[in-house]
């Protein structure tokens, strides 16, 4: 019950970014064109969806651990040429009590982040579950597979390295997602996973270098 109260001030400000008059997803704002980006973030506890959201809107990290309880909403704004657009992020606790709130964040959501945690491979089998459910809400949206913690990740043996790697190929591939690990304590990808949210959803030219080898942070994006 508590967390369905948190979650109304996130619907009410959702609409800041595309100006109070009006909820279309493209409008003229004094010669700006403002438009309003969804993005959806799911996946198992503690793998790290709220750092990342942070980081990429505040631009801190921090160590401690805060559960989420139901549904984290932030917002960020860049221009890019003569448009604003606005990052509506919605953040789901992994915990799996918060279901039920998992069609707040996948309706009308552009993209959707499915993550997992390099270092804990379970997490990375929770993402099938995680996908099916999402698609239940949401047929459209550009699928992304993340990999969080490529830090810790980094300091694993070779062949766990490779063996998470190829799977998480797999699971890509299956859902024909792009495939991106990250670092958010090292900041690593974090930027660009937005930059490539933003490329697929307008069809953009985006010039960012594709990385693929073992032991990198990944950056799989093209043909997918
Ligand atoms: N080493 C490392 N730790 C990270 C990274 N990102 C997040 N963490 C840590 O992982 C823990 C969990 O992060 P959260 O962002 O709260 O995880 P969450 O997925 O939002 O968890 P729930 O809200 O329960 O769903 C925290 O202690 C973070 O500091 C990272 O890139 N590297
Ligand atoms: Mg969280």
């Amino acid at each position: 019950m508590s967390a369905s109260a948190s979650t109304s001030q996130p619907s009410t400000s959702a609409n800041v970014g595309a100006g109070a008059k009006s909820h279309h997803l493209l409008e003229h704002n004094e010669e700006k064109n403002s438009v309003v980006i969804k993005v959806g973030m799911v996946g198992d506890s503690q793998i790290g969806k709220t750092s990342l959201m942070v980081k990429y809107v505040e631009g801190s990290f921090d160590e401690d651990y805060i559960q989420t309880l139901g549904v984290n909403f932030m917002e960020k704004t860049i221009t890019v040429r003569r448009t604003t657009i606005t990052f509506s992020i919605w953040d789901l606790g992994g915990q799996r009590e918060f279901v039920n709130m998992l069609p707040l964040v996948c309706n009308d959501a552009v993209a959707i982040l499915f993550m997992f945690d390099l270092s804990r491979k379970s997490t990375l089998n929770s993402v099938k579950e995680w996908y099916r459910q999402a698609r239940g809400f949401n047929k459209t949206a550009i699928p992304f597979l993340i990999g969080t913690k490529f830090d810790t990740f980094a300091t694993f043996p070779r062949d766990e390295q490779e063996e998470i790697t190829k799977q998480a190929k797999r699971f890509a591939k299956a859902m024909h997602a792009s495939l991106i690990f990250c670092s958010t304590s090292a900041s690593i990808n974090v930027q660009k996973i937005f930059k490539i949210v933003l490329a697929k959803a307008f069809d953009l030219k985006c010039v960012i270098p594709e990385i693929e080898g073992v032991g990198e942070p990944l950056l799989i994006y093209h043909d997918v």
